[in-house]
């Protein structure tokens, strides 16, 4: 059997990666509609060797879809999905438009499949940040039990998207070259900052606690992928001169003691986790080392000084990759082995 599937944001940092993905993995696509806004309509894009015209997304546009992928923003995912899953289709959403409804699961799959048993046709992918710390998470929170996360992220432009990739570019060579700096993309909203040679402690608009949106995805998609809301989460999260790949400095309590052999077996052996850690032989991951890989990679293992039961890692993930299209394909995987793509 095969599936006709709709990319949306299909010319995006994300949906680029989402097709190339689906070809690398060989998912069973019938047919792949390519959609994006009307600027994009008539362009087209390669798959398996053959040129698609790119599509206007549009509500039509869904007719005969099987699964939609979106990840063009949270508006046109608020828009345009409903109108998907009311003509058939499964949407696996990347944007935070839905990712704390009740009905919608969120889901990583390495964590918690079992969830996707009860989509109404919408299923939301968790933010970058998230999904790359909830799978280092997941074998220590089943082992030793958990309280409490303290994170601080540093993550790369490629998270906002093509122009702050840009941007990057341009006012890097602008600051080697001398010349004057455009800032246009970061942090998002009306006032910018250089990101080149910088570091803006900012991802997402600001909230009245505090914390910025970015920070409480963390806090909230963590708390309701593992069904869990006793665990206590804080995040900082900060915007990085870097192109790809998102890293995280985790700070986790357990509520059991724990042996550090034991927690890096663990990690080893968990599905999709690479351990990098050998501070001695300055083995650990990096951004520009795990770029392009699909899988999460952990390291600077070690206990915490001021607690018994606690523990710091390093994690390291490409954001566009298990950060967002490889977690997306693995949702459509799950479903099509599980016999969940339902059509109205
Ligand atoms: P387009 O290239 O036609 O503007 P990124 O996250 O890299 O900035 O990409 C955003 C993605 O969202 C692009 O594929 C972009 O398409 C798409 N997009 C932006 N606005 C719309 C819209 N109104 N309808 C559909 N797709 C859109
Ligand atoms: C970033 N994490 O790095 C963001 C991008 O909620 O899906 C993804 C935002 C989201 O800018």
């Amino acid at each position: 059997q095969t599936y006709t599937v709709a990319v949306v944001g299909a010319t995006g940092a994300v949906g680029t990666q989402m097709i190339a993905f689906l070809e690398k993995r060989d998912f069973p696509v019938g047919e792949l509609r390519p959609l994006a806004s009307k600027r994009s309509a008539g362009q087209t894009i390669t798959f398996r060797g053959q040129e698609i015209a790119i599509q206007e997304a549009t509500p039509e546009a869904f007719e005969g879809v099987d699964i939609a992928l979106f990840s063009a923003g949270g508006g046109i995912s608020e828009r345009l999905a409903p109108e998907a899953v009311k003509r058939g289709a499964v949407v696996i959403d990347n944007t935070s438009a839905f990712r704390m409804a009740s009905d919608v699961p969120l889901v990583v799959p390495e964590v918690n499949r079992h969830a996707l048993q009860k989509h109404n046709g919408l299923i939301a992918n968790p933010n970058c940040s998230t999904i790359q710390m909830v799978v280092a998470l997941k074998p220590l929170y089943d082992r030793y039990g958990m309280d409490r996360v303290i994170v601080s992220t540093y993550q790369s432009v490629s998270g906002a998207g093509w122009e702050a990739i840009e941007e990057l570019q341009q006012q890097s060579k602008s600051v080697l070259s001398g010349e004057v700096m455009e800032c246009n993309a970061l942090p998002q909203g009306s006032l910018h900052y250089p990101i080149a040679f910088n570091v803006i402690p900012q991802i997402d608009v600001g909230l009245d606690n505090g914390f910025t949106n970015e920070e409480m995805k963390m806090v909230n998609e963590t708390k309701k992928i593992f069904a869990d809301d006793r665990i206590g989460v804080t995040a900082t999260c900060v915007r990085v001169p870097v192109f790809r790949g998102h890293s995280e400095s985790v700070y986790v309590e357990l509520q059991q003691d724990f042996d550090l052999t034991e927690v890096r077996e663990l990690l080893a052996n968990a599905d999709g986790i690479v351990v990098q850690d050998n501070l001695s032989e300055k083995e650990y991951p990096m951004p520009l080392q795990s770029a392009e890989d699909t899988r999460t990679f952990v390291g600077r293992i070690r206990r915490d000084l001021t607690h018994e039961r606690g523990l710091n890692m390093w994690i390291v993930s490409d954001n566009l990759l298990k950060g967002a299209a490889t977690n997306a394909i693995q949702i459509a995987e799950a479903l099509v082995e599980d016999g969940l793509v339902r059509r109205g």
